[in-house]
């Protein structure tokens, strides 16, 4: 596409409806369950939404990760698997994609993005070491802290006020950073944590000014930044869009000149890259390249495939081709504002501005009367499938977790429910059903009551844990 066609292209969504770059080539039933079925399901899941059978949910809107629809290229790919042990061609056209469109130098396929966390923590944190990062993601966090690290929050205020309007909420503090440096000393400090569309501040981006202003302060002290690429396209959007000097240039070049500033990423595939399974790590360091290299080997596989498939493989690297078209970033983010402006015109609480994969529904100002304690944002999810058979996610007090240190629960500022949309997968029809669903259960509010947690598995709570309905 040329740059002026797309400023035609923006021009003409402010004059018309747009619609999706695509279209519907296989379908997959899917059918609402009885009310009675539905109160059966959520107790036997302990009103858990990570514990419900897929088959007895309607609309699955508990994440993004690996539930994309792929597309007839990258399925007529996944026959072109090469499933040698070692040395798939599959692996060098993955290879040559990321180089391509990310510009890192040396690749290391993983399962799944937390593989990839898993490498590159054990293989840049020293016990006793401090990673800032612009606030924490469950996984990332988790596998630092399993490295002996302690995460630090870098991110600015504005990012744990759900109704502040800043464009750039995942923005990084520098004197947050400066502040570090001088209480624990730059030795103390690997890297820089830094997400693109930060997930659990509401999918918020960070400004290519920001990160070239971080680049500047890290190299007076030698730190490096690392990238958790996920969601790096809805950043390059919203950058896109918002930033001076970027609104004529395309997403791919914008995502190749924020990597630019980084030193590597780590990457869940099963997002941006629009595909259902796999994951990686891409490095500049020849020596990171190569600590991270020799541990593959002991926890994904051989470093060719690091766990996956060759037609994997093969599916992420047309995935990566796919990503980086302005109209796919584009009805991305359109579909999510769609759904958030139903919501918003009937006064219900989000997080603003709508962000890049989720619409983030504020629990504390849903249920003011239901103490964190008792669990909103987890009683919210349950109650939207009680209603509808909609599924969503928790992002609040129960993902927060216990301080290691107290062994208390950690209060969050933001007490979320997550109604996130798989790319490429439903329609505007089920956006209304969803908004419909989420207005009915915000009618019954003042009568719901909050949950009381039986059951709390000792890592990642939020994916296992039990409760059960108070009163
Ligand atoms: N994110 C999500 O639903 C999967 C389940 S919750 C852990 O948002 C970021 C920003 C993620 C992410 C997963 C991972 C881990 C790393 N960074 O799930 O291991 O959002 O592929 O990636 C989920 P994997």
């Amino acid at each position: 596409m040329t740059d002026s066609k797309i400023k035609t292209m923006g021009q003409q969504f402010g004059r018309r409806s747009w619609a999706e770059p695509w279209k519907i080539k296989m379908v997959e039933p899917i059918h609402m369950l009885t009310q009675e079925e539905r109160q059966k399901a959520a107790a036997e899941a302990g009103y858990n939404t990570f514990l419900l059978r897929s088959e007895d949910v309607y609309i699955d809107l508990l994440t993004d990760s690996g539930t994309s629809a792929m597309s007839d290229r990258q399925w007529a790919g996944m026959m072109l698997g090469d499933e040698a042990y070692a040395g798939s061609r599959n692996f060098y056209h993955l290879e040559e994609a990321i180089q391509q469109y990310y510009g890192y130098k040396h690749i290391i396929p993983t399962h799944q993005g937390r593989g990839a966390e898993h490498l590159i923590s054990k293989a840049l944190i020293t016990p006793g070491d401090y990673i800032p990062g612009n606030m924490y993601f469950t996984t990332t966090r988790l596998h630092q802290e399993l490295a002996g690290g302690t995460f630090v929050d870098i991110i600015i205020d504005e990012a744990h006020n759900p109704v502040n309007r800043h464009p750039f909420k995942g923005n990084v503090d520098l004197s947050k950073i400066q502040s570090l440096i001088d209480r624990v000393g730059a030795d103390k400090i690997p890297y820089i944590s830094l997400a693109g569309t930060v997930n659990m501040a509401g999918g918020q981006p960070v400004s290519m000014a920001n990160v070239k202003a971080l680049r500047e302060l890290v190299d007076k002290h030698g730190i490096c930044i690392y990238l958790d690429a996920t969601r790096m396209i809805e950043n390059a959007f919203f950058i896109q869009e918002r930033e001076e000097g970027y609104h004529d240039k395309h997403i791919a070049e914008i995502l190749f000149e924020f990597c630019n500033y980084t030193d590597g990423a780590w990457m869940s595939a099963k997002k941006d890259n629009l595909v259902n399974i796999g994951g990686w790590l891409a490095v500049n360091d020849p020596k990171v390249a190569e600590r991270a290299r020799n541990m593959v080997v002991v926890y994904e596989g051989l470093h060719t495939y690091g766990g996956m498939a060759g037609r994997d493989m093969e599916a992420v690297a047309l995935g990566i081709k796919e990503m980086v078209q302005d109209e796919h970033a584009a009805s991305r983010v359109r579909q999510i504002r769609y759904l958030g402006k139903l919501l918003l015109d009937w006064e219900i609480p989000i997080v603003e501005p709508i962000g890049g994969h989720a619409i983030f529904l504020d629990a504390k100002r849903f249920y003011p009367h239901i103490p964190q304690d008792e669990f909103p944002a987890q009683t919210l999810a349950a109650q939207l499938y009680l209603d509808s058979g909609v599924r969503t996610m928790e992002r609040g007090i129960v993902s927060a977790g216990r301080d290691p240190e107290t062994g208390n629960h950690r209060h969050p500022a933001l007490e979320l429910t997550r109604v996130t949309i798989p790319r490429r997968v439903y329609t505007q029809a089920h956006m209304d059903v969803v908004a419909e669903s989420i207005k009915a259960v915000y009618d019954e509010r003042e009568k719901t009551k909050g949950l009381k947690m039986v059951y709390e598995p000792e890592y990642l709570r939020f994916f296992q844990a039990r409760f059960e309905l108070i009163g």
